[in-house]
């Protein structure tokens, strides 16, 4: 078998429901082609988001019923705590309702106006809390990065060469800490190898920098070092995570991704000072030390998604699972980033649809059709997310590269869905020059891509297929 198959057996069921291509056409068009507006009742397969969108096992749900509801030191947080400590290894474990709160922390403690903290590429949230306190939010990965054909195995690594050049240009005392997106997101869910950590953290440790990781998809990462990198084949995931995050002061993790869970984060670092402030902001703004913005319960679904999430079988499904839909795109000629990430298949919408000018937002207009066509729904990564604007002419710049994210939700699709969505995709890619392009009639002046609405540039043209 080419791709492994679920290493899991279905006992609930939630119904989902086909539409038809009219009633989907009418939700397009109220919602202004925006996806972010379309209820989720409607969509067939939903690949907006990994977050949050997880199925939780059995052993989780019935850890939900052993939820204690203390208000101060539930049994459930010292489970919590316990297994945090040890994948992770660092000494205070706090936990948060989700990734931004565990963010936010961090930063209003540690960043002061005018600093700068380096990433490999920070997340959508990560640099909007750089920046909400006056800091600057440096992106740093290796420039094959933003080469969408370069197959290189770890593009995700940091810049080495730009990091130390940039310690030098704005001084050690404007750098808070040094942080790395594992997998890295916002650069198609590549991962970071363990080398490119080990010397990350020696060159942070010459100037007395601290290293920390957005550990969301921290497993997905561990399991391509596994794959990919010399020397650790043999090593088992919880191995490599225990010695990866070794190299690292600390970590911010939105569970949402590989704790398994539908809400839940946490914050876990060394230090004293920084874990008193940070604990008593919390008190403020998200709750007591034991529970932080979560249910007793919601702290033991994580404790037990953190360990089921270093299941090597389900690992390897889930890898799998998302390759095999990037292979049969890559078969069918579609044009994808390379190589395939950990939690999701990135269309590469400038070579789907040539014809199509960069103001004519070809990703959205991909994603839209893809949804109109087919009920499939993915997220625009492009000119509508990133794009700005030139403040002396006016005029867009846009972001290097426009792309529709497929993220795939851990243990929801089956093989047969995506084969669906991969079947679809296909179809589509044959019939790409009858897909039109989009104008923006409203755009909010933050976060524009949720809100954003458009009409379409030109007169339908009918697809070759029925619902
Ligand atoms: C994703 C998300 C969820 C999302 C968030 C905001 C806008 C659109 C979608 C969330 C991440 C992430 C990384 C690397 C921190 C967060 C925030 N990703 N770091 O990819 O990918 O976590 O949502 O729990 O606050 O769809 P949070």
């Amino acid at each position: 078998m080419k791709f492994p198959s679920e290493p899991f057996k279905i006992k609930v069921v939630e119904p989902i429901r086909r539409t038809t291509r009219e009633e989907r056409d009418r939700l397009l068009r109220e919602a202004g082609y925006n996806l972010f507006q379309v209820p989720a009742e409607s969509v067939y397969v939903d690949l907006l988001t990994d977050s949050g969108t997880s199925a939780m096992s059995d052993n989780q749900w019935a850890g939900m019923m052993l939820g204690d509801e203390s208000y101060a030191g539930s049994r459930n947080y010292y489970h919590f705590e316990e297994t945090v400590r040890s994948i992770f290894g660092y000494q205070h474990v706090i936990p948060t309702h989700q990734g931004r709160m565990a963010e936010n922390l961090l930063f209003s403690t540690v960043v002061k106006p005018g600093m700068c903290v380096p990433n490999n590429i920070h997340f959508d949230t990560t640099r909007a809390n750089v920046e909400h306190q006056g800091a600057q939010a440096l992106d740093l990965v290796i420039k094959e990065a933003y080469d969408p054909h370069c197959e290189a195995p770890f593009k995700g690594n940091m810049d080495l060469m730009r990091l130390e050049e940039t310690i030098n240009r704005v001084g050690r005392a404007h750098i808070p800490l040094v942080m790395l997106t594992i997998t890295n997101n916002s650069g198609g869910g590549q991962p970071v190898s363990m080398e490119n950590i080990r010397r990350t953290r020696a060159l942070v440790d010459r100037y007395g920098i601290p290293l920390f990781f957005d550990a969301c998809r921290f497993a997905e990462n561990c399991f391509f070092i596994k794959e990919r990198e010399p020397g650790y084949a043999e090593k088992s995931v919880l191995e490599i995570a225990q010695e990866l995050f070794g190299y690292g002061h600390g970590c911010t993790m939105s569970a949402k991704k590989d704790g398994l869970v539908n809400i839940g984060g946490f914050l876990s670092l060394n230090d004293d000072r920084w874990a008193q402030d940070i604990t008593n902001m919390l008190i403020l703004v998200e709750g007591f030390p034991t529970y932080g913005g979560l249910a007793g319960r919601d702290l033991e679904a994580m404790a037990r998604g953190l360990r089921e999430v270093l299941d090597e079988a389900y690992l390897s499904f889930r890898i799998g699972q998302v390759r095999y839909l990037g292979e049969m795109l890559e078969q069918a000629g579609v044009p994808i980033l390379k190589p395939i990430g950990g939690h999701a298949v990135y269309l590469n919408a400038r070579e789907f649809l040539p014809h199509l000018d960069r103001d004519r937002f070809p990703a959205q207009s991909l994603a839209v059709a893809l949804y109109r066509e087919y009920g499939i729904r993915g997220v625009e990564i492009g000119t509508v997310m990133f794009g700005k604007k030139d403040a002396a002419t006016g005029r867009t710049i846009h972001p290097e590269l426009e792309l529709v994210r497929l993220a795939i939700p851990r243990r929801v699709y089956t093989n047969m869905q995506i084969a669906y969505v991969a079947e679809s995709i296909a179809e589509l890619y044959r019939c790409r020059d009858s897909v039109r392009g989009l104008a923006m009639t409203y755009e909010a002046p933050v976060l524009r891509h949720f809100t954003a609405r458009f009409e379409e540039a030109q007169q339908p043209s009918l697809l070759r297929r029925a619902s």
